[in-house]
């Protein structure tokens, strides 16, 4: 089986991701390749970032990697917290900070749309390519359920009632971001894979 890995320090991406290419491709996490870097993510763009995660750990092992960058898209927030989803709240990552700062800057905003967009970056033989995910949705008023992580217990994505946080993994995966933005990256490596064997 192809094996590829996945530049991140997020074990919920791998997990999740684990979840779609389980039974096709091999996803190495970055603690089982044995890296332990905190990957820089300085640009102002889901695209440039996702690059730069990649392009640093295809630096470092010089094998076929992919890396993702995930922002919320909030367009009554000038499309906040977007590519700073992750230090939303300050440096840390702290999914809680980050869910409380987005309530209280939408508490008096009617307009709760919102949508989740992954950008993967994929480094395969020497060369970049990207897939995009995305899912709209609302923004709740109050923190509901207790699965997933990040921004998930207070996004309903459209076709639902339920947020992502009262979803199993696999329900969640109907709707989301980092699925849609996945099965690009799967189609692309059968293709890839198939043409390689000609
Ligand atoms: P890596 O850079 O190491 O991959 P990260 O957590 O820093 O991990 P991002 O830079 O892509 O990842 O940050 C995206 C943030 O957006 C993440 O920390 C979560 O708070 C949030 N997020 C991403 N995907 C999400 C999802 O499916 N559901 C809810 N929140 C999500």
């Amino acid at each position: 089986m192809q094996s590829l890995i996945f530049a991140t320090n997020n074990r919920n991406k791998v997990n999740e991701i684990r979840s779609v290419l389980n039974g096709l491709f091999e996803v190495i996490s970055l603690e089982e390749a044995g890296i332990d870097i905190d990957i820089p993510e300085p640009h102002d763009t889901l695209e440039a970032n996702a690059r730069e995660k990649s392009a640093t750990i295809h630096s470092i092992t010089g094998k076929n990697c992919f890396s993702e960058d995930t922002g919320l898209e909030v367009p009554a927030l000038n499309n906040e917290p977007g590519v700073k989803s992750a230090r939303y709240a300050g440096d840390g990552h702290d999914f809680k900070k980050n869910t409380e700062k987005l309530l209280a800057n939408m508490l008096l905003v009617t307009d709760r749309r919102a949508r989740f967009r992954t950008v993967i970056s994929l480094i395969l033989d020497g060369r970049e390519y990207q897939f995009e995910g995305i899912c709209n949705g609302i923004i709740t008023n109050e923190e509901k359920g207790d699965q997933g992580f990040g921004y998930d217990p207070v996004f309903i994505p459209e076709g639902s009632s339920k947020t992502f946080a009262e979803m199993e993994m696999a329900e969640k995966n109907l709707f989301s971001h980092r699925k849609k933005a996945t099965a690009k990256l799967i189609e692309f490596l059968k293709t890839h894979h198939g043409q390689d064997q000609n």
